[in-house]
């Protein structure tokens, strides 16, 4: 009787440990999608709002809870004692605690409101000549657009990076070509919808250069938690230099292997869901063009991570190993589904639905080639 009893509170010990360990670790800012270590002004308002309503509100839990355990026990029933004096109603008691409730709410409601605003309202919108960006979910990856700088008839396609200038407040509007995506970079701004036809729109700035995970963050199927960017905030020259390049198309590669998959690369039908031209014409009307099925290939060997998921740098660097990306890319034309199940590719794409097409390593080897001269 007396071991079970032991071993029954050691269990709950250890449970409560295990439940404690779990809410403690949950805390950490070393986590790279920690809402807690803010590296921007629109994350760092709404820190500051999610600890006032926080503290206020454990005010309230502490108040609140002393006052019926103090109840509880200084008027709990007593031997011999009867039924206790009936109240029914008490006007002043009824005033007091409805004036002070609404009064902490909109205590807090000033907060709240100016948040709310802070985040929608950008100090330099695109009519200010600010950065904007446009971003457009798919299932299950980014597309992200420049305007060219040397012609705003035009807008540079990106896949799965968004590059940013540090410092400087950056405007996005959001669209999505299939189903309700949501925009999130955890250390940078809340999130917004990404919902078609809808032009949500929001603006975020970094204050430090660095890598920031960007995250889907509303179920848009089989691979939403697969639907992941990366933004890298870097200097202004450095971002000015950066969009230059992606302006400009890779130079032609006389490899032969790379010529061979260049071949293939048209005669798989890659060439059907992917554009290789980073340059997109926005069309005489001006309207945004939608995108293709599959992400811009024009600089995909420069981009640090495939598919927003397999890394390309060594760890601690964010500099891109081309041995890396050769490699990352061809884990993913082996076999797509692998990396990232369900994909679009994997679904659709001749050369993995019908066995007939399949790509042989020699050939995958080739596209490899072929892709890592697209810089
Ligand atoms: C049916 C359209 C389709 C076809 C055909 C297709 N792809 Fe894709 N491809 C996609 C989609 C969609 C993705 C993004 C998948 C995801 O991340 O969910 C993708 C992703 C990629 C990526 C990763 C891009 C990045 O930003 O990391 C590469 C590389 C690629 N495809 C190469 C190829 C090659 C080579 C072929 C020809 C054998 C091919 N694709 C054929 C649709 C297609
Ligand atoms: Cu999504």
């Amino acid at each position: 009787m007396r071991t079970s009893n032991l071993r029954s509170k050691r269990l709950l010990g250890l449970i409560l440990f295990g439940v404690f360990a779990a809410l403690l670790s949950a805390c950490t800012t070393s986590n790279p999608q920690s809402t807690f270590d803010t590296q921007g002004p629109v994350a760092r308002d709404m820190a500051v709002l999610f600890f006032v309503i926080l503290w206020v509100g454990t005010a309230v839990f502490i108040l609140v809870g002393s006052v019926i355990i103090y109840s509880v026990f200084r008027y709990r029933r007593r031997a011999n004692q009867g039924d206790p004096v009936q109240v029914h109603g008490n006007t002043k008691l009824e005033i007091i605690w409805t004036v002070v409730p609404a009064l902490i709410l909109i205590i807090v409601a000033v907060p709240t409101i100016n948040s709310v605003f802070f985040a929608a309202n950008s100090p330099r919108p695109a009519i200010q000549g600010g950065l904007e960006v446009d971003v457009i979910g798919h299932q299950w990856w980014f597309e992200f657009r420049y305007e060219n700088p040397d012609n705003a008839q035009e807008q540079i396609v990106f896949a799965n990076e968004l590059h940013i200038p540090v410092g400087e407040p950056v405007n996005f509007r959001l669209d999505s070509v299939d189903v309700i995506h949501s925009f999130w970079v955890p250390k940078l701004a809340g999130k917004v919808d990404m919902v078609p036809n809808n032009d949500n729109s929001m603006w975020m700035q970094a204050d430090v250069a660095g890598e920031f995970f960007g995250q889907c963050a509303e179920f848009c199927g089989v691979s939403h938690a697969n639907m992941k960017f990366k933004v890298i905030a870097e200097s202004r020259a450095d971002f000015d230099a950066w969009l230059a390049r992606q302006a400009a198309s890779a130079p032609e590669s006389a490899d032969p292997l790379a010529v061979e998959g260049k071949e293939l690369f048209r005669s798989a039908g890659c060439q059907g869901c992917h554009a290789t031209k980073s340059i997109m014409n926005l069309g005489d009307d001006g309207k945004r063009l939608r995108g293709r099925v599959g992400p811009n290939l024009a600089h995909v060997s420069s981009r640090g991570y495939v598919v927003g998921l397999l890394k390309s740098s060594d760890d601690g660097t964010y500099v891109v190993s081309d041995a890396l990306v050769q490699q990352n890319l061809k884990t993913w034309l082996m076999d797509p589904d692998a990396v990232k199940p369900a994909n679009i590719m994997a679904r659709r794409a001749a050369a993995y639905t019908n066995p007939d097409k399949a790509l042989s390593e020699g050939q995958v080897d080739a596209l490899v080639a072929y892709l890592m001269t697209l810089k």
